[in-house]
């Protein structure tokens, strides 16, 4: 069972990562595209990702597709808080070494999967590894969760990765964030149905929703379905309802969302804190390490150089040890 104190930290070090790479986009250090925030999302993806198994040097674990709203899925599951910056700010010491900016980042040595598309090309991806494994006979027990949004859920790539996963019967997660709107279409103009989980029973899929404000009700609602999916009983969808509490990303200032939509959204960052406050559990000192841990990470990679055009070879990341880089 996820720790339920840990989940809230991993929320708060991705809201402070993200403010400080909105931060930097700012003050036009990002070189690699715009900044996408998680805000508001940080509950269920966290979630996501502390139900997953990591990988160790002896056994491979799970996948983890995250997307832009992923910062603290992330981060959970492993990814170092400087290999964000590094990407984000070009240096050539990050884990794509500047071939990929800003979101396109990955590793999938410890399967979290460098991300290709926001909209649904990530489905079919995990289905792939997730097929892979099991023809070679080394999947076990191991799941995937291919997180996508509202928007993402019309597209082909979507529906194809989906009712393959369905088909074979793979250990899939899928993980919808439905946040009201893609880039600035609402949801209502996305889809006619009256709420995505009703597509699971279309496409033979285990059926979970929550309310993707409350952290307790996220990390009870996707534990129970990666359990469902790691015991053999097929794909699972999850769907979190909320509001993107931030623009599409750092360009964009929001401000098509109306006051309705904000009344009717929390924030499940401070609805948590209120929560752990409440029971005498106190939450400053997580505010105060997610900062200076973000601060040294933005210190260390904003001294370090991005990349020699005329001496880098632009090989493939797999083919090379990273630590010569970092030396
Ligand atoms: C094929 C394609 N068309 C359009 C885009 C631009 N685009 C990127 S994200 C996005 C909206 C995604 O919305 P949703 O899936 O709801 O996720 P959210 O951003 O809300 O998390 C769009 C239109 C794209 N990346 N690829």
């Amino acid at each position: 069972m996820i720790d339920r104190v840990d989940h809230f930290r991993w929320m708060v070090l991705a809201r402070v990562l993200d403010e400080r790479l909105a931060a930097l986009y700012r003050q036009d250090h990002i070189r690699g595209g715009s900044v996408f925030s998680g805000k508001g999302q940080e509950a269920y993806s966290a979630a996501a990702a502390l139900s997953l198994r990591r990988w160790t040097a002896e056994k491979p674990g799970d996948y983890f597709a995250p997307l832009i709203r992923d910062s603290a899925g992330r981060l959970a599951f492993g990814e170092p808080i400087i290999d964000a910056v590094r990407t984000y700010c070009g240096k050539r010491t990050g884990p794509m070494r500047c071939r990929d900016g800003n979101v396109h980042r990955g590793n999938l040595s410890q399967g979290q999967l460098p991300m290709i598309s926001h909209l649904g090309a990530s489905i079919g991806v995990v289905d792939g590894l997730l097929m892979a494994r099991r023809h070679l006979g080394t999947l076990g027990d191991s799941v995937g969760i291919a997180s996508v949004g509202d928007g993402a859920m019309q597209a082909g790539a979507a529906h194809e990765g989906i009712n393959v996963a369905a088909v074979e019967r793979l250990p899939l997660i899928l993980l919808v964030a439905d946040n009201q709107v893609s880039y600035s279409t609402f949801s209502d103009r996305s889809y006619a149905c009256r709420s995505l989980i009703d597509r699971a029973v279309g496409y033979g899929l285990g059926a979970h929703t929550c309310d993707g404000t409350d952290f307790d009700a996220c990390r009870i609602t996707v534990e129970t379905a990666v359990a469902a999916a790691r015991a053999g009983r097929g794909p699972q969808m999850v769907l979190a309802t909320l509001l993107r509490l931030a623009g599409h990303g750092e360009h964009d200032d929001n401000s098509y969302i109306g006051p309705e939509l904000r009344a009717r959204f929390g924030d499940c960052l401070p609805l948590a804190e209120a929560r752990l406050t409440g029971e005498g559990i106190a939450t400053a000192a997580f505010w105060e390490t997610a900062k200076q841990q973000v601060a040294e990470a933005v210190t260390q990679a904003l001294a370090e150089s991005g990349p020699d055009v005329a001496s880098e070879d632009w090989t493939a990341r797999s083919q090379r040890n990273l630590t010569e880089f970092r030396a």
